[in-house]
This record gives C-alpha cells, sequence and structure tokens, in this order.
C-alpha cells in the first residue's frame, strides 16, 4: 500500500470519474437521423465482421471479447477507452479544414469552470507542488494576426506524477486547471510546473488490453488547451515537449509536429519558459 497521503488512483477511482463528467456533460439528445445511423452503424459492422474473417476468430476469442467490454463498463473507462483509440481520426475529420491553430483530441479529463484571471496567473497549485516551474505564454490572434482581447485560454493538465485533479484521489479540486482572459495586447502568461508523462492506469481493463496486447501504456507529457472567442471556433489542442518520452510513439496518437514545445531556460533565473501563439478561425 501507499502512504495514505500520496494519490492512490485506481482504474476504478479515475474511470468512474471520468464517466459521471460525461454523463454530465450529455444534453437532451440530438434528433436521430435514421440513414445517417444506419450507413454508419452498417459500415463499423461490416468492418468489424471482416476483421473475424481475415483472423478467423474463435468462440473463445469472441467469448473473451465479451468479457472484456462487460468490464470496460463495469470499471468505467469508456471514456478513456474511447479517447485513446478512437478520439484522434474524430478529431482528424473534425478540423480537416481549419487554418488556424493545430487541433489535438481532448481527452477524458477536461472539467469547464476552471478558476478565472485575467492576463497573467499561477495555475492553482499545492504550496509544495513538485516539478520544474514553467512559464506558459503567448498571444491570441485571428488569421491575420490581429490580437484577440478577452480570448479565453482554458488549460489544464497532469501534476509532475502524472495524474489529474479531480481525477486521482487525494488532489485539491482545480489544481493545475485555470482559465485566462487575454487583455487588449491578445495576451496571456500562465506560471505553472511541467507536467510528466501519462501512464494509462494498468490495473483496469485498458490496461489489461495493452498488457495483453504487449502494447506500452504511455502518453508523452503534454499541457491541454481550449482556445476561443466571440466570433471565433473554439479549438481544442494539446502540447508537448521536445525530447520528451513517448513524443513519438503516443498511445493515443495525439502528436503533431506542430504541436511540439522547445522550452528554454527563464529569464527569471528559475525553471523554463515558452511561447506558443494561436490564431483562431472564424466561426
Ligand atoms: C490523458 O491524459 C489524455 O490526455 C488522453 C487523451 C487519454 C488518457 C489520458
Ligand atoms: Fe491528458
Amino acid at each position: 500500500m501507499s502512504a495514505p497521503t500520496a494519490p492512490n488512483p485506481t482504474a476504478a477511482g479515475s474511470g468512474r470519474n471520468a464517466t459521471e463528467r460525461f454523463a454530465q456533460k450529455q444534453r437532451s439528445a440530438a434528433e436521430v437521423d435514421h440513414a445517417r445511423v444506419s450507413a454508419i452503424a452498417t459500415d463499423a459492422l461490416s468492418a468489424l465482421h471482416e476483421v473475424i474473417r481475415e483472423h478467423q476468430v474463435t468462440y473463445d476469442e469472441y467469448d473473451a471479447l465479451k468479457a472484456w467490454l462487460i468490464r470496460v463498463g463495469e470499471d468505467g473507462e469508456w471514456p478513456l477507452f474511447l479517447d485513446v483509440w478512437i478520439e484522434h481520426v474524430v478529431e482528424e475529420v473534425a478540423n480537416a479544414s481549419r487554418e488556424g491553430t493545430t487541433g489535438s483530441i481532448e481527452g477524458p479529463y477536461y472539467i469547464p469552470g476552471s478558476p478565472e484571471f485575467r492576463s497573467e496567473a499561477t495555475l492553482p497549485m499545492r504550496e509544495d507542488e513538485k516539478g520544474t516551474p514553467f512559464l506558459f505564454q503567448g498571444t491570441v490572434t485571428d488569421l491575420e494576426g490581429e490580437p484577440i482581447e478577452d480570448a479565453r485560454v482554458e488549460l489544464w493538465h497532469a501534476d509532475a506524477d502524472g495524474y489529474y485533479s479531480q481525477f486521482a484521489p487525494g488532489i485539491p479540486e482545480w489544481n493545475l486547471r485555470g482559465t485566462i482572459r487575454t487583455g487588449p495586447d491578445g495576451r496571456f502568461a500562465f506560471h505553472t510546473v511541467r507536467p510528466a508523462p501519462y501512464q494509462i492506469p494498468t490495473d483496469g481493463s485498458c490496461g489489461a488490453l495493452i498488457a495483453a496486447a504487449g502494447w506500452h501504456p504511455w502518453r508523452p507529457a503534454h499541457l491541454h488547451l481550449k482556445v476561443s472567442a466571440p466570433g471565433k471556433q473554439l479549438i481544442t489542442t494539446q502540447l508537448y515537449f521536445e525530447g520528451g518520452s513517448h513524443v513519438e510513439d503516443d498511445v493515443a496518437q495525439a502528436v503533431k509536429p506542430e504541436l511540439i514545445l522547445r522550452p528554454t531556460p527563464a529569464a527569471s533565473g528559475t525553471g523554463e519558459e515558452v511561447t506558443y501563439d494561436f490564431a483562431l478561425d472564424p466561426a
């Protein structure tokens, strides 16, 4: 057992939280377009039928699949499973025609309504928050490079142990989560700490799939962002660190070359800093 003060996240713990969060996010269901449901469901099932034929899937394997799918639900790991192995293609399709900042997946650990600041702020963190101090700053502009005042820059990320507040236990609410509204010059500056790589929980169903397949459970260290402004399209993205482990083989396949940061020693003399500018497409 770990010490009582250390977070001891279990798959069931963060899975339950992620599943509850997602259930709250779902509003009234949109109108059903039967033709589109039929086309997509038919093609999805056909693709699966083809895999069964191609690999001559046995009844033992079919039963193992059934048992595993049941367990994903029991663990609350559907949000994790979908966001790790499926969302990157949904994001690719959704953002294909954007001209501004490149997007990436949202993942299962976003929470709206984080504490709001103006222009420059230190993210909510513990007094003894571990990790390299890190200044993340930049400007929000339109596609012509004009600064946007009052743009919202929402930032959330894991701590130096790779855990997210409100999903892993023992971390204060809103830890390492915050929103900055840009000033008249479109600028924002977050003082935070560098996050650690994220490991998919090994004790749940997603971990069981990874172990059974002999894959690795890692996402590279990353910052999550949502940037928006009136009259502009909201962009959801992630930023990574050059040379960080698993930047080249993210289990969630969500790294893109334009999203890799190259921090330098901070001008203040403590920690590191980097500038990243966001350009928003018109709505
Ligand atoms: C994460 O932190 C994440 O960003 C994604 C996409 C999936 C699992 C954990
Ligand atoms: Fe993440």
